[in-house]
């Protein structure tokens, strides 16, 4: 049974990926090319880097190590500008209400994000106080579908993974939640999450 919890942050607790879409696409458009909403299902759970990496091959345009550094840095400064203006309102839906109940019932809770940005967004989204951990993108080396930060979101939580329990959206998130050893609750569509134990559409499902 459940002792522990790992959330990934962006399409589970938030939507941040539409900040991420609208600061990518202002990058692309002064490099010189379209990027689209299409485009932008590619870097869901995607590191910064390689999502850059991502989008310098759609725009089929070259750059130096260090011109990578700069328009990584240049996203990212347009990327907190929108994340700034969060609050909670924009909590998907059933967020609060779940992690207060795993909270009631002595549950560990921890997050475990790609995002740089991820403690930032939980004080905008008032929901810090929550978790007990966070493994973020300062954190962690490798990239799910690598287990390592869910490894580290157990061992936060002083739980072995056979009794922590990852909520994934992305299939990269679920593979690494199940390489780790953990059970794995899918957020979203059923064909893309068949690895996870079990897929709902959002975290409201599990309220009740
Ligand atoms: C999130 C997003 C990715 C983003 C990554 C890094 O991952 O899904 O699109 O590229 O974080 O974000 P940042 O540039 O803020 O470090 P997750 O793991 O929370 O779904
Ligand atoms: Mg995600």
């Amino acid at each position: 049974h459940m002792k522990g919890s790992i959330f990934d942050l962006d399409g589970v607790i938030v939507d941040t990926a539409k900040y991420h879409f609208l600061a990518w696409r202002e990058l692309a458009k002064e490099l010189g090319f379209e990027f689209t909403e299409e485009h932008n299902e590619r870097l869901k759970g995607v590191s910064r880097m390689e999502s850059l990496r991502i989008l310098l091959e759609i725009g089929g345009v070259q750059a130096t190590e260090a011109e990578q550094q700069c328009m990584a840095q240049e996203k990212n400064d347009r990327y907190v500008k929108y994340i700034s203006q969060l609050d909670e309102s924009e909590l998907l839906p059933g967020v609060r209400t779940y992690l207060t109940g795993l909270r009631m019932r002595g549950i560990g809770i921890a997050l475990g994000s790609a995002s740089k940005n991820a403690e930032f967004i939980l004080e905008r989204l008032q929901i810090a106080s929550l978790f007990d951990a966070v493994i973020d993108g300062n954190k962690v080396s490798k990239a799910k579908p690598d287990p390592e930060v869910f490894l580290k979101g157990c061992e936060a939580l002083r739980l072995d993974p056979s009794h922590c329990v990852v909520f994934e959206d992305a299939a990269a998130g679920v593979q690494a939640g199940k390489a780790a050893g953990c059970g794995v609750v899918g957020i979203g569509r059923p064909e893309i999450l068949s690895e996870a134990d079990l897929v709902v559409s959002g975290l409201i499902d599990l309220v009740k």
